[in-house]
């Protein structure tokens, strides 16, 4: 899908009485098309990295709304991007704002929603000559989806000083490149990298717009949702480690083939997040099989394990029973394996007096609150280690998402728009 379609495909639905307040739904549908030229894919989605240069020209063409709209702007060394906007008086600010990269060829909607709907409050603002009461700063934070390193969040996670040097040195993308390398040629370094810090933002929430990925607002038929808890991802790498050897000469009886074991492995893992709870899920979305050769039983089998639920000890009970898979079918198929917990983030459960302000907002806007736990993680869980979160979702069609075909309608997102203004300007005006 190009730009152009995928513009005319949200502006082909829209109720334009939406436009008030200052909010405008076209400025953010030309917008969210814009974006969707930068690291586009044939399939109409978006491929932006972590550290790439697309991320890069993604967070650029926002400075440069940014800076029309009157923020000043300002980067860390970790590549997060802040705009700012001076209040009445100097107290903590309110943040808001998500990401730009994406997945391998991922959605239009995942991360920009909620960095456009940030921009978009400045934006309302700025035509209703209103000038809020405390600091308001819009934020992109870098490498939200892990794609790069194999660990997520590593903005939000550099911001709050939660990424340490052990574990830089063991980033490394699929390359080789390591993340020295990386980050330098992104124009920063480790040293900078790891100066990022929040105290110097003098924060008093942050609030973050995101699409839903799932199908719990379609099946209310409301266009946004409170979200009331973050699960916490953990990722499992697990190495099986056989026998490379001639796929012709050598007899089925003498191999070592840690294919065979990775694939019982993954078969296996299948029914163990029911054992914990009717929330964990367990996922094997990355497999690289070493040398990768046709005719070569192959030597090793790298694949990442991705594990979540929304309590901590579950999510550590299915991790446990993951890795103590990967070693029994080692075991059994006499060959040896290696696994390492690469990233473990913690589930975050929103304060209620938080997820009551938005139902307060949704009633006066005629939409029925629904509360909805994110399976997925954001950089919401992150920044809510350390100050008060809260999360607004946009219903997503089908659920789709990590896909070409996310979708979110623009009366929807527009709506979305006018419930962050509300809540930003409530939290503001009780500073
Ligand atoms: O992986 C996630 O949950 C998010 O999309 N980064
Ligand atoms: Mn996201
Ligand atoms: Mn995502």
């Amino acid at each position: 899908m190009t730009s152009t379609t995928f513009l005319n495909k949200l502006m082909n639905e829209y109720d334009s009485h939406l436009n008030h307040s200052g909010i405008n739904g076209e400025r953010i549908a030309d917008r969210l098309a814009e974006l969707s030229e930068i690291g586009a894919t044939e399939d109409g989605g978006v491929t932006r990295i972590g550290y790439s240069a697309q991320e890069k020209q993604a967070k650029e063409r926002v400075v440069s709304w940014m800076k029309e709209a009157g923020l000043t702007v300002t980067m860390d060394g970790a590549g997060n991007v802040f705009g700012r906007l001076e209040g009445k008086s100097d107290s903590p600010a309110v943040m808001s704002g998500s990401h730009l990269d994406s997945v391998p060829n991922g959605g239009n909607f995942d991360g920009p929603l909620g960095v456009l709907a940030a921009l978009e409050v400045v934006e309302a603002w700025k035509e209703n000559g209103y000038t809020p009461p405390i600091p308001y700063e819009v934020v992109v934070f870098s490498d939200e989806e892990g794609s790069r390193f194999k660990a997520g969040l590593t903005g939000s996670r550099s911001f709050t000083g939660k990424i340490t040097n052990d574990e830089l040195d063991l980033f490394q993308d699929d390359s080789g490149q390591s993340f020295d390398e990386v980050i330098a040629a992104y124009g920063s370094d480790r040293e900078a990298f790891l100066k990022a810090n929040y105290h110097s933002k003098n924060l008093k929430l942050f609030v973050e717009v995101h699409i839903e990925q799932g199908t719990v607002l379609e099946k209310h038929d409301e266009p946004a949702g409170i979200v009331n808890g973050i699960a916490g991802p953990a990722w499992l790498e697990v190495s099986f480690k056989g026998k490379a050897g001639h796929a012709g000469n050598t007899p089925m009886e003498n191999r070592k083939d840690p294919v065979i074991a990775a694939g019982m492995f993954v078969q296996e893992i299948e029914s163990l997040p029911r054992e914990v709870s009717q929330t964990a899920v367990a996922t094997v979305g990355k497999m690289n099989v070493l040398p990768n050769g046709i005719n070569v039983i192959a030597q090793e089998v790298n694949l990442m394990v991705d594990i979540r639920d929304i309590t901590e000890q579950t999510r550590d009970q299915l991790l446990e029973m993951i890795y103590q898979k990967a070693e029994n079918v080692a075991a059994r198929r006499g060959i040896d394996v290696t696994w390492n917990i690469n990233t473990k983030i913690k589930p975050l459960p929103i304060a209620p007096e938080l997820q009551e302000k938005l139902a307060t907002i949704m009633d006066k806007s005629g939409i029925k609150p629904v509360y909805i736990p994110s399976g997925a993680g954001h950089d919401a869980m992150i920044i809510g280690e350390e100050i008060p979160v809260a999360m607004i979702f946009t219903r997503s069609k089908d659920g789709i998402s990590h896909n070409p075909a996310e979708w979110s309608s623009l009366n929807d997102c527009v709506k979305t728009v006018h419930l962050l203004k509300g809540f930003v300007e409530g939290i503001m005006e009780e500073a």
